[in-house]
Parts: structure tokens; C-alpha cells; sequence
């Protein structure tokens, strides 16, 4: 007979072995730990590198009440009455044609939109749920699948923001850092809620849109220690397609699994905003999303918009800091886009049509990040980017290839130069009027 210490070894043994296999079988925890990305999924990362800017959405019902996407937090509401919401949001002058156009128009390759948010309503045709857009609004239409074919006429990727924080439905529960009384019952199953409910959504955005450039996760860091059954939705979002790259917005150091590593309101490894990791990946490619003006969703009191140099000079640093930059617009409730949006979009894009060759394909360049500006490279140029800088000549510390050229980008005037084992010294061109960027070519030596 064991010992009744023994036995409560062996039961306690036992239980580990068991829950341990449950959990294993629930969440296939090893096939994202041991993920190795498929040669598609490492090029769609590569394109994703090279695509640098991208126009980041936020739409919902919310939007109807002008005042930010966390509205139904911000003022407490119930869910009675925000479940009134949805009856008064009717975009009748919603346009993919003219949301695509205008992306294409500011420079932008990509579009990231928010398919739900932390409100869960989803702006897509779901079976999972009628909180949607098809079955709670007027409109009645899915503005996602419009969106979707048009970014595939227009040659733009569409990825979809994917709010895993729940403030609508029950199952979301335990409740995290954001709860608050809204009327909701004191319990709720949470594995429901991620196994059912969030990845068959997921799935149906994964099957229905064609195909898409990936999921960009926000809202674990509501409940940072939970269990999130990541290994699982992910291993589902690489199944249904494998090029689909996964974002997490978590704040955190990246986990097995996921594709980019994403920043909020910051460069890679700033943390002005309190909340980013100084951690930056090394493997993975890097985005950095921020606002146009001060919110993420229509905010009728929020006038404060960057200029067109502001936006310059973010992605400049973006690229230089081998970043792409997410940059994002609030749509007015009735579907248009804001035309003090539009202006400053374009004139990004007119800038870019002149300078997009130091940013599109680039990578981080060879010369630390500074005060004065950044570096970018692709194939055998460095494009050095004087963001800040009065004096005549900009003392850079060694390139290990030997520079046998030097050019202004904006005339092709040469640039003249002088390097040795201490660094490289270029005599900077005085900055033209309102010259935002100046930037100057080298060219390296083949095969160094
Ligand atoms: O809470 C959200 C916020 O509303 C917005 O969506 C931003 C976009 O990066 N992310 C969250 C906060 O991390």
C-alpha cells in the first residue's frame, strides 16, 4: 500500500499529467512553440518591410457619437444603451473606391481597419454573433468585403485589426484592467469566448475577404495574464493562410508565432507612451502606428492634426529605424473621410512620389539613428536622411564599405565627400525652403 503522502504524490502527479495532456489537446501549444514560418509567411514579411507606410482605420458605431473609439468605456455607459448605438449608423457615403484611391494617393501600401473593437461589434458580415454590421445597422451591407475586393483591384494589402478585449460580451470574463459596470453578468466562460466566438471570427475573416496580409491583434494587455489560447489562434490564422502575418498589440516581447512586432505611439524601442517594450525583435520586421491628429476613432473635438512635414519626418525616422509607420484616420460615421485628413494625405504623397525611393524597400541603414537624422539602405545605396542639421559638414561614424559617390536626391547634384578608418564626412547642401528631408545618395563600391 503507498503511503498517504505517496498517494497524494501520485493523485497530485496524475492531475498535472491530465491537465497537462487537456490542455495540450485544447490549445496545440507546440505547434506555434515550435513554430518555424513557411517560406511564404518569411516572404510576405520581406513585402511587408518593404511596403513602409500604411493608413490605419478606425470605424465603428462608435464613431456615430464622435467622440473616440472607447467612448462606451469613457462615459460608463450601459450596454442597454449603447446597444442603441448601432441603429443610428448608416455610412451611406462610405466609398472603398475612394478609401483605396486615397491610401494609394498619400503613398500608402497597405491598410490596416478595424474589423471590431473593444466594443465587439463587428464591422463584417459574421454568423458568429448579430452584433454586427449587417444584422444591428441601417446599412445592412458588409463594408469589409467592399473594402477587401477593392483593395484587390487597386493593389493594396488589407489587414484586418482584431480587438481580443471584449466590453460586450459576457463570455469576456473575467473581466480585466478596463471593467466597469455595464450591466453585465458576473460570469462568463472565457475559453468560449476565445475558442468560439473570437477564432470563429477569425476564421470567417480569414475565409471570406480573400486573401488578406494578416491580423493585427489589440487588447491582451487588459488581462495580460490570462491565458489567451494564442498557440491555437494562431496556429489557425497560419493554417487558413499561411501568408497572413499576425501583429500583436500587446506591448510585450514577441511570442512564438506571431510575424511583426509593432510599437504604439512610439519608435522601436522609445517608450515615451509608457506602455511599449525597449525591447526591438532583431528577426522580425517592425511597425510603428500613430494618429494624424490626437485619436484613433472620430473625435469631433480633436483639431489637431500633424502637417504633412510632421508626417515626413515620422516616416523618415520610421524607415530609418527599419520601421514601417501605421498612420492612422478616424472616418466620419456617414463613411467620408475627413478632408482635413485628405489634404495632408496627399501632400505626404507628393512628397513621396520625389523621395519614395530612400524609404519603399529600404532597411535601417548602417548608421545609428540620431538627432540629426537617419540612415536607410537598399541594394548599394545608403540614403542618408539630414532631418536636423545647420552646419556645413555632418561627421558620420565608419561605413564598412567604401562610398565611391555621393548625390543630393532632389537635383542629383554631386555631394562632396571625404572617408577614412575615423568615418565618413559630407559636406551637407544648405537646406532648400520648407525642405524637410534632405537627402543624400551614396553609392558603395560593388561586392564590399
Ligand atoms: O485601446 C486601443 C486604442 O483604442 C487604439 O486602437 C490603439 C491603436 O494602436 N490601441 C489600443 C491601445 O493599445
Amino acid at each position: 500500500m503507498p503511503s498517504t503522502r505517496q498517494s497524494i504524490i501520485a493523485t497530485s502527479a496524475l492531475a498535472i499529467v491530465v491537465a497537462a495532456i487537456a490542455i495540450f489537446a485544447a490549445h496545440p501549444a507546440s505547434a506555434q512553440t515550435d513554430y518555424q514560418p513557411s517560406s511564404e509567411n518569411l516572404q510576405a514579411r520581406r513585402e511587408f518591410q518593404d511596403m513602409k507606410f500604411g493608413m490605419f482605420i478606425h470605424w465603428g458605431v462608435y464613431s456615430v457619437l464622435g467622440d473616440g473609439e472607447w467612448v462606451l468605456h469613457n462615459r460608463k455607459l450601459k450596454l442597454d444603451e449603447y446597444n442603441r448605438l448601432p441603429a443610428f449608423f448608416d455610412p451611406e457615403k462610405f466609398d472603398a473606391k475612394t478609401w483605396v484611391a486615397l491610401a494609394k494617393a498619400a503613398g500608402m501600401k497597405y491598410i490596416t481597419i478595424t474589423s471590431r473593437h473593444h466594443d465587439g461589434f463587428a464591422m463584417f458580415d459574421s454568423k458568429v454573433s448579430d452584433w454586427n454590421i449587417v444584422q444591428r445597422t441601417p446599412y445592412k451591407k458588409d463594408p469589409l468585403k467592399m473594402l477587401a475586393d477593392e483593395c484587390h483591384r487597386q493593389g493594396i494589402k488589407l489587414f484586418f485589426y482584431y480587438s481580443q478585449l471584449d466590453w460586450h460580451n459576457p463570455d469576456y470574463y473575467p473581466r480585466g484592467a478596463t471593467n466597469w459596470d455595464n450591466g453585465r453578468p458576473d460570469h462568463g466562460d472565457f475559453n468560449a469566448y476565445l475558442d468560439t466566438y473570437m477564432d470563429g471570427q477569425l476564421r470567417e475573416l480569414l475565409t471570406n475577404y480573400g486573401p488578406i496580409g494578416g491580423i493585427w491583434f489589440d487588447g491582451m494587455w487588459d488581462k495580460p495574464d490570462a491565458d489567451w489560447h494564442l498557440p491555437k489562434t494562431y496556429a489557425l490564422i497560419h493554417e487558413l493562410q499561411p501568408t497572413a502575418l499576425i501583429i500583436p498589440n500587446h506591448h510585450q516581447t514577441p511570442r512564438p508565432g506571431e510575424d511583426v512586432q509593432t510599437f504604439e505611439r512610439d519608435l522601436p524601442g522609445e517608450n515615451t507612451a509608457g506602455f511599449n517594450t525597449k525591447y526591438v525583435s532583431t528577426k522580425l520586421p517592425l511597425e510603428s502606428c500613430d494618429t494624424l491628429n490626437d485619436n484613433w476613432g472620430f473625435n469631433i473635438g480633436d483639431s489637431n492634426y500633424k502637417s504633412p512635414a510632421d508626417v515626413e519626418r515620422r516616416l523618415v525616422r520610421a524607415a530609418g529605424n527599419n520601421s514601417n509607420l501605421l498612420l492612422n484616420i478616424g472616418p466620419y460615421p456617414n463613411g467620408e473621410i475627413d478632408p482635413q485628413f485628405a489634404t495632408r494625405l496627399q501632400a505626404v504623397g507628393a512628397w513621396l512620389s520625389k523621395y519614395g525611393d530612400s524609404i519603399y524597400g529600404t532597411r535601417g541603414g548602417p548608421v545609428p539613428p540620431g538627432d540629426w537624422g537617419v540612415t536607410t539602405q537598399k541594394d548599394n545605396q545608403i540614403y542618408v536622411h539630414v532631418l536636423n542639421w545647420g552646419a556645413p559638414l555632418l561627421a558620420l561614424p565608419p561605413i564598412a564599405s567604401k562610398v565611391v559617390g555621393a548625390h543630393s536626391m532632389v537635383d542629383g547634384a554631386s555631394v562632396e565627400f571625404t572617408q577614412n578608418s575615423d568615418g565618413l564626412i559630407l559636406k551637407v547642401p544648405p537646406a532648400k525652403k520648407e525642405e524637410v528631408d534632405r537627402v543624400i545618395v551614396l553609392t558603395l563600391a560593388k561586392g564590399n
